[in-house]
């Protein structure tokens, strides 16, 4: 991974994380404002703010003036993923008491609130047009990833769930966010609505395909690969993955059966080989790979299109295979 190489873009936004984050600590009522420095203290792999310093400095534009844009993405995240937890009722949020548990259920719905408002407030420091053109790219984001949270949340009692579905929701929940990561970034260097829609398809892309490489992992990582999640999380939990998905779609009656009864059994390391075999014997581990092959390619077609200087296309190119753990 390039990491390395972005760390002057990693810094300038840490640095200005820490600023807004001092700035909030004499704002009364605490309880508002604690939960918002916890959990931007927890750290994260910012993944999004650089997305968008590193789209405005593909244009050749000081990345500088996309802080303000980045620090709205991140706080939007980080807001996601306090109400997340309290959906999901998490108790461990990047390894840390999740906001709710720290504090309680209502300060992690108002603190989160707050912290929602925030992150569109922010972008009024632009001026009135970038502004109107930022905000509206950011509340589009917003209203689907508020979308893709509820189907998700619909898929945990609908038995009629098609991968086609499931792609929707994880584009929605998860990758749009990338893409409008990047698409704010280049808005805020004056990148034209044709490179715009470039960058915003490649993070896009990229979001579903490292969510299908997640899926992947889950059931298939190697306990020494430093994935850092429990492997089959997702099928002691009945969740439905790419693999649950496309298991169902190619299985013949009597594989169905053994799905469902495998779904009906508490949590087992049995359950666990059972299902992977089952996987595996359906050729879903594969398919799950090659989806995401297919996804990463159009994300890469995406960023051929663009134009912008060539070595940074490269290098952001690079920097998202490593992301996924491959080499072009
Ligand atoms: C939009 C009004 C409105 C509400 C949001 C709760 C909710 C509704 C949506 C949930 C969105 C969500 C939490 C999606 C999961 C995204 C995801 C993959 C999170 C993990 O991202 P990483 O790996 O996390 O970048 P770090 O910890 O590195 O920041």
């Amino acid at each position: 991974m390039l990491v390395e190489q972005y760390a002057a873009f990693t810094d300038l936004f840490q640095r200005h994380l820490n600023a807004y984050c001092e700035a909030l600590a004499p704002k009364l009522p605490t309880e508002l404002y604690e939960p918002e420095s916890y959990i931007l203290s927890l750290g994260g792999k910012r993944v999004r703010p650089l997305l968008a310093l590193l789209a405005c400095d593909l244009f050749d534009a000081p990345s500088e003036n996309a802080l303000n844009a980045a620090l709205s993405v991140e706080l939007f995240h980080n807001f996601s993923l306090i109400h997340d937890d309290i959906l999901d009722q998490a108790p461990l949020r990047r390894g840390k008491d999740t906001v709710h548990v720290k504090w309680n259920q209502n300060i992690g719905i108002l603190s989160g609130d707050a912290m929602l408002v925030k992150s569109i407030q922010i972008l009024e420091s632009y001026d009135e047009g970038l502004y109107k053109r930022l905000s509206s790219t950011f509340m589009a984001t917003a209203i689907e990833v508020c979308e893709g949270q509820q189907l998700d949340m619909n898929f945990e009692t609908r038995n009629d769930v098609s991968v086609a579905d499931y792609l929707e929701m994880i584009a929605k929940k998860t990758a749009v966010l990338l893409g409008c990561s990047l698409q704010m970034g280049a808005q805020v260097a004056g990148a034209n609505l044709h490179q715009q829609e470039h960058l915003y398809r490649f993070g896009k892309h990229l979001g579903i395909a490292f969510q299908l490489l997640d899926d992947y992992l889950d059931a298939f990582a190697e306990q020494s690969s430093g994935f850092g999640k429990q492997i089959g999380g997702d099928i002691l939990a009945n969740k439905k993955t790419f693999l649950t998905l496309k298991s169902i779609e190619l299985a013949d009656n009597n594989q169905k059966q053994i799905i469902g009864d495998l779904f009906a059994q508490a949590a087992n390391p049995t359950k666990i080989t059972e299902m992977l075999n089952l996987y595996q014997s359906l050729g879903v581990d594969q398919l799950c790979k090659q989806a995401a092959n297919e996804h990463t390619s159009i994300a890469i077609e995406a960023l051929g299109n663009l134009d912008a200087n060539e070595q940074k296309k490269n290098n952001l190119m690079q920097f998202a295979l490593g992301l996924l753990g491959r080499q072009k």
